[in-house]
């Protein structure tokens, strides 16, 4: 019976060393806004950086922006639009590009930037720094808690803080092991000039003001409810003397409605937030955040193996990571690839920009906007099968706004119908070309994130989705370039223009890129108007002009050619590998389907190199696991995570990777490449594109009729053993893999609707058919 019961123990906590705690911990507070912790709902975040004596949590409210409505598109610029195409197919790129820097650009050139919000600071004077023991500061994953514990003078402080999506609030809970031994002062700060911080008739703080010279408006308002003591105000700030506990309250709102409206009234809303904190207890609020938060977190696990290092805290890890062979921490990646796009990405609000939501600065790194050469597709790279489907609903919401600006822009720029969007947009929608001809001028970002529609539908199975969202966008992306394809002269095949290969190159006609989105999206186009049953015209002019565009071509070093002409210099190691879309996000080109144009894709980032910036490592690190070669991604994956830190008077030279916080380093933070790696992680263990497509097909799993699924297609050897639950695949199947001494053991597969599925493992494929709602485990057959 001991025997017995011990050994259950074991197993146990075996069991439990495995998983290792979904937790990021220290021994310290935050020095750098980079180490503190995030925590966001979607609409308000923070950064806790837990000082035992002064706490300060700087917030953010997603909607906090410079500008105010603004139509960008140059009026009458379409009528430059065929002597600058002129000038390209003459040679002449320097006069293209001077030409379309008067008359092409955005006005004005540039857009506008996210900005900082304010600081929630706490100060507590009977607290000493040098009298704080057993210090620790958390996050904690599965909960999206965030909490500070330290002794000081025999009485243990502990602060839990979190932001709750049910609530749109921001909630801090102090307590202390002493009654009565709790006395702080809370005040808030602004980030901008000429805020004015009131103290209200029923004690709460607001802080009101607008934004230099643009139109938001905004007010934070904060409450502070103590059991027991008593309270002052002083300053502008509410003195707690004496308490056991309190709970605070945070809200924050501007008058942001859309980008044509800012009528919206932020005081109001935080009443209406304020009443929601009355009529809950701190415990309801904090149950009602959990439930809400565990109901998306809770859907996928991953176990790559355990690690002993699991029980150091986070930025010991980061910096042992090379030597320690730390699976679980690659773990922790994955699941907080997940945590952020649940904290920065619900739906209501805006999407993920080049910080998630999180920012200390008024000037931040390319304005913080969103940048869709890349980087802002990159950010919903995991949404889909990391099982957070929803949390991309706020792109798609930008997406019917962008297609409004955007048309504006097809029309001034090309003189076309439909919509475009270059390689930026802002909180208002700018969608011409910005900063620099040689760059700005990129035709395809509309389309690109048109694709993304596609495939939550090939994902979630969402008819109504397709019906009523995705297929009107979809179409008129598909429209602007049905309008403004043109004919290359030398080959007589269609192509974009005035373009260029994002950002490099300068300005160009038919960059590869744009030929293999448009290519995708016309092919997403024709799929969606046959499942839905429309347009039947349409769908066949796409089909013809489709295959007018022009084809992929292998250059002379075997590459593939970034470019209509042979001109890829192998040396270059730019971090952009655009023209590599075909093979990720894209799936043109493929193992099996396309193995001369996979291979030549291959050497194409052979050339490129394992060297890189935050979210290009993140691409590299999902071509390499499409290349089916795990170690590869392996060897990426730990140029990620390594220690990184910004040029600065500490720190002479820049490097790439992961700060104390786990946030990912272009440098500096920038947070696709968590949501990168994210993804890529998945992709290792995971793929349900169809390997055997090609450039033109659409066979039954790329149009979701049926399922592709390719089990551990690139596992690498670092993780011999472990198992994952809760992946989404194409097709809308649903799908748990079990591995060990790096073989298959078992998937479960589970599909809403009745559907046939491939199965690949290993080279082994075979067909299965799932029965709706009913899971199917596959293994031995394998
Ligand atoms: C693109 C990239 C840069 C940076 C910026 C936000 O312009 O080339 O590296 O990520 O976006």
């Amino acid at each position: 019976m001991r025997k017995l019961v011990v050994s259950a123990w074991l197993a146990l906590s075996v069991c439990a060393f495995a998983q290792g705690p979904l937790e990021l911990w220290y021994r310290q507070p935050a020095k750098l806004w980079v180490e503190a912790l995030p925590v966001g709902n979607g609409h308000l975040g923070a950064m806790i950086f837990g000082g035992a004596a002064h706490e300060r949590i700087q917030f953010n409210e997603q909607t906090v922006w410079t500008g105010e409505p603004h139509d960008y598109a140059h009026p009458g610029a379409y009528r430059y639009l065929a002597q600058i195409r002129q000038l390209l197919f003459d040679g002449k790129q320097k006069e293209a590009e001077d030409l379309a820097t008067r008359e092409f650009m955005s006005v004005p050139i540039r857009q506008r930037a996210y900005q900082a919000f304010g600081d929630l600071l706490l100060d507590f004077p009977g607290i000493p720094e040098d009298s704080v023991t057993e210090y620790r500061r958390s996050l904690d994953l599965e909960t999206a808690l965030a909490k500070v514990e330290f002794t000081s003078h025999g009485v243990t402080y502990r602060r839990e803080i979190f932001a709750s999506y049910p609530s749109k609030l921001l909630v801090v809970r102090l307590t202390a092991s002493q009654p009565g031994s709790l006395s702080f002062t809370a005040g808030l700060k602004s980030a901008h000039e000429g805020s004015a911080i009131q103290v209200l008739a029923d004690g709460d703080l607001t802080m009101n003001g607008q934004v230099k010279g643009g139109a938001i408006r905004y007010q934070a308002r904060l409450m502070v409810d103590a059991q027991g003591g008593h309270r002052e105000t002083l300053d502008g700030k509410t003195v707690i003397i004496g308490a056991d506990s309190a709970t605070l309250v945070l809200a924050g709102a501007t008058n942001f409605v859309n980008f044509r409206d800012v009528s919206g009234d932020p005081a109001k809303h935080n009443v209406q937030s304020m009443v929601w904190a009355h009529s809950r207890s701190y415990g309801a609020l904090r149950a009602e955040h959990i439930a809400d938060y565990r109901k998306l977190f809770g859907r996928a696990t991953l176990d790559l193996g355990a690690s002993a290092a699991a029980t150091r805290p986070t930025d010991e890890r980061i910096r042992a990571f090379a030597q320690a062979g730390d699976p679980q921490l690659v773990t922790l990646l994955f699941q907080y690839g997940r945590y952020l796009l649940i904290s920065s990405s619900r739906p209501g609000g805006q999407p993920a920009n080049l910080q998630g939501l999180w920012n200390e600065s008024n000037n931040p790194p390319w304005d913080s906007k969103y940048t869709d050469n890349i980087n802002t597709e990159m950010n919903y790279w995991p949404a889909e099968v990391a099982n957070l489907a929803e949390c991309q609903l706020p792109l798609f919401d930008a997406m019917k706004e962008l297609a409004q600006s955007g048309a504006t822009v097809a029309y001034e720029h090309y003189n076309a119908g439909g919509w475009v969007v270059h390689h930026n947009f802002d909180l208002w929608r700018g969608a011409a070309p910005i900063n620099a001809s040689n760059h700005g001028i990129w035709q395809t970002g509309g389309a690109w994130l048109s694709t993304h529609l596609w495939e939550h539908y090939l994902f979630t199975g969402d008819r109504q989705f397709l019906r009523d969202t995705a297929y009107p966008l979809m179409k008129g992306a598909a429209q602007f370039f049905v309008d403004t394809l043109v004919k290359d002269p030398k080959s007589g095949r269609l192509i974009t223009g005035p373009s260029n290969s994002p950002e490099q190159g300068g300005l160009v006609m038919g960059p590869t890129m744009d030929r293999e989105i448009v290519r995708t999206l016309f092919g997403d186009v024709i799929a969606a108007s046959r499942i839905l049953g429309v347009d039947a015209e349409f769908r066949e002019k796409l089909t013809g002009m489709r295959q007018q565009i022009a084809p992929l071509q292998i250059g002379q070093y075997g590459q593939l050619q970034e470019w209509l002409e042979d001109k890829d210099d192998p040396k270059n190691e730019h971090r952009h590998v655009s023209h590599l879309w075909a093979v990720y996000p894209g799936s043109e080109v493929t193992p099996y389907g396309t193995p001369e144009l996979f291979k030549a894709a291959r050497q194409s980032l052979i050339f490129r190199g394992d060297a890189a910036t935050g979210w290009s490592m993140g691409w590299k690190l999902n071509l390499w696991a499409r290349f089916l070669d795990g170690d590869h991604a392996h060897k990426i994956l730990q140029n990620l995570v390594s220690p990184a830190n910004d040029k600065d008077a500490t720190h002479p030279t820049s490097h790439a990777g992961l700060y104390a916080n786990m946030f990912d380093a272009h440098p500096p933070f920038q947070i696709d490449g968590n949501f990168g790696a994210a993804a890529a992680i998945a992709e290792m263990l995971l793929q349900s594109d169809d390997p055997h497509g090609t450039e033109l097909s659409l066979t039954p799993a790329q149009t979701g009729e049926t399922a592709f699924l390719h089990l551990l297609p690139a596992l690498p050897s670092a993780f011999p053993a472990g198992s994952v639950s809760g992946l989404r695949a194409r097709g809308g199947v649903e799908v748990g893999i079990t591995w060990r001494g790096g073989k298959l053991v078992q998937a479960t597969l589970k599909s809403d609707q009745a559907k046939k599925v491939t199965v690949r493992y290993a080279g082994k494929e075979v067909v299965l058919d799932l029965a709706a709602g009913r899971v199917k485990t596959v293994g031995g057959e394998l």
